[in-house]
């Protein structure tokens, strides 16, 4: 499969979702999301296995990247197509080793982008862009000065995360994202398809900018 994170970045949360992850993540496909992570903190290995298995075959189905939040193990059970790591989790270093397929790192500073670039990173998250309810150890947020300069000083795509929302996404596309992921704003709302529609739309009219 192709390696392409731009557009919007889908990731479930099963303390926010109304439907569970595997509806929510058809929703989000249906509404054009390109990626979908798996993003679980709660439940036991062997259900997340399951789950992860579920959407992993949803997304092999609808031509969409699938990647693991935080643990190597799961990705490698499942052969996901990609990981996503960040501060409290493993070595960047140590991920590579292991695992063959797309490993994405959460940075919040410059230092952690030109690091991630050492360690053969395929995309940093630029998080948190902004401050968020959705995440509670979270550093200092970012800014659209903050992306800017993560844009001037690397090559490898950047995903935008924490506290977007419709009023912030263009703006954040115009300071150099390459994709951008919302939970609340997508997961926490009534219709996740119609949300993730508005976000991808919004994403696609900021690019036109740029192309
Ligand atoms: N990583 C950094 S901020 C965040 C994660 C998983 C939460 C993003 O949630 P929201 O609701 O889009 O602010
Ligand atoms: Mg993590």
């Amino acid at each position: 499969m192709s390696f392409d994170v731009s557009g919007f970045y889908f990731i479930t949360d099963s303390s926010l979702t109304k439907h569970g992850a595997l509806k929510d993540a058809e929703d989000a496909i249906r509404g054009g999301a390109k990626v979908v992570q798996y993003r679980e903190k709660n439940k036991p290995f062997g259900d997340m296995v399951e789950e992860a298995r579920a959407l992993l075959a949803l997304c092999r189905k609808s031509g969409v990247l699938f990647i693991v939040n935080d643990s190597l193990e799961l990705a490698l059970e499942v052969s996901a197509d990609g990981l996503h790591i960040g501060p409290h989790d493993m070595s960047l270093h140590d991920a590579r080793k292991a695992f063959d397929g797309i490993i994405g790192i959460s940075c919040g500073s410059l230092a952690d982008v030109k690091e991630a670039e050492k360690n053969g990173a395929d995309y940093v998250a630029a998080s948190p862009m902004f401050f968020t309810c959705t995440k509670k150890d979270i550093g200092q947020p970012l800014g659209l000065e903050g992306i800017a300069l993560f844009r001037k000083s690397t090559e490898l795509p950047i995903v935008a995360i924490g506290g977007i929302t419709r009023k912030n996404v263009r703006e954040v596309m115009l300071a150099g994202a390459d994709s951008v992921c919302a939970i609340s704003a997508t997961v926490g709302t009534n219709d996740v398809q119609a949300s993730v529609k508005w976000f991808v739309e919004a994403i696609a009219a900021a690019q036109k900018v740029h192309n």
